[in-house]
This record gives C-alpha cells, structure tokens and sequence, in this order.
C-alpha cells in the first residue's frame, strides 16, 4: 500500500499518528508537494478524483481519499490495537466523539489556519472573517471537550481513539494561527500533555 502524504498538512497528520498507534510501518509513504501542485496533475486526479491529500492506494490500485475513511479500511486490515471500537455501544460512543472531534474543533481550527496563514494564500482565497468566526467557533467546541474530559480521561472513553487523533492534530495545527486553547480547560491541558507524550505524536512530524 502507499499514502499520499504531505508533511506539514493536518488531515494526512491523523492517518500518521494512527498508524503509528498501530505500529503499521509496510506502508510506503509518498510524499506529496500540494504547494508544487502535484496533487492536481491529471495523473493523481484519476486516481483520487479530489485534489485531496492524504490518498492511500491500496494493493489491487483502489485510491480513496478521506483521512477518516483511510483510518477505518486501516482498522479492517490491521485490527489492533483498536481504534474505532469493538461492539455497537463502543462503536456508535467514538463515533459520536469522532464526529463532534472533527465538526467542533478540528474542521473550524483548519479553516481558521487556511484563511489566515500568509502560507494558505496560495491554496486558498483567504477570507478574514471566515477566519475569525471558525477561531470563535472551535474556542466554544474545545470548552465542549473540556466538560468531556473532566469525566473521561480520553474523548471517547478510557483509552485513545480515533476521536483523540482528530482532535490533537487539529487543535497542533492550529499553531500556525497562534492559536492555543485556553490554559485555564485543565481538563484539555492535561489531556494534550498526555497526547502529545505519546509516541505516535512524533509519527513524520
Ligand atoms: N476531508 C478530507 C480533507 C482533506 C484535505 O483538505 N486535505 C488538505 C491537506 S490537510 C489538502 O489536500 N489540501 C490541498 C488543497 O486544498 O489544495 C480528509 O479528511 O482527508
């Protein structure tokens, strides 16, 4: 198999950390320059059919995109240690989680570094205010995240998910913004702490 990659961007980041969670390491990595725009040559288009990064290419040549849909055909091929939960309850829990993870925080906090980064201004037509009003809304989605972590000690429960990885490389990324959560979440603080000991935090960063 083979991931289109490209380093510094935060959607392949979560496929990264997942896999190293896993301790996949017979994936070839291929790097992909988006500010050369090499994920818009024809080639790439007609196996991808977005200009998206991360892409994984499976061993038959089937290309999906989609970092989230990356981690699931991961999980089903290298099933620990588990990611994505082990019985309905479990399941349906993270996936509640995930999606309030990437909704609340991440997909604001990416769009937040998009539209304000000098950098993104060649990959996006940068709009101030859209900006602005997805810092206000991930600030509002982190205190979401707090209230969670004051009474489980990760998102979706009591060990790393999915849910987890969404939500760190989205809230790392958005550095680049200089955006940080507010030291006063205690409960996000100690969390990050934990997250980014992990090696898995380290996966191509
Ligand atoms: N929903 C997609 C988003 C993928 C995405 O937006 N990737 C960014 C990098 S983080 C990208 O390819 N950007 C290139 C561009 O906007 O031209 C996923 O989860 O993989």
């Amino acid at each position: 198999m083979k991931l289109y990659d490209s380093r510094r961007a935060p959607n392949p980041r979560r496929v990264r950390w997942f896999m190293a969670e896993k301790g996949i390491e017979d994936v070839e990595i291929v790097e992909v320059d988006i500010f050369a725009g090499q994920h818009r040559t024809p080639d790439y288009l007609a196996r991808t059919c977005l200009p998206n990064v991360p892409a994984l290419e499976m061993d038959d040549g089937t290309t999906i995109t989609e970092s989230v849909a990356i981690c699931r055909y991961l999980e089903s091929v290298y099933p620990e240690p588990n990611l994505f939960g082990v019985d309905p309850r479990e399941v349906a829990i993270i996936e509640m989680w995930a999606r309030r993870a990437e909704m609340l925080v991440a997909t604001p906090l990416m769009l937040t570094v998009r539209h304000s980064h000098p950098a993104l201004a060649a990959i996006e037509t940068q709009i101030p205010e859209v900006a602005a009003s997805n810092r206000a809304a991930a600030e509002k989605g982190i205190r979401v995240l707090d209230r969670r972590l004051a009474e489980s000690p990760f998102i979706a429960g009591d060990r790393v998910t999915i849910a987890d990885i969404l939500a760190v490389t989205g809230i790392d990324f958005a550095r680049m913004a200089r955006f940080r959560p507010d030291p006063e979440l205690a409960h996000v603080k100690r969390w990050l702490d934990e997250m980014n000991a992990r090696p898995a935090a380290k996966a191509g960063v």
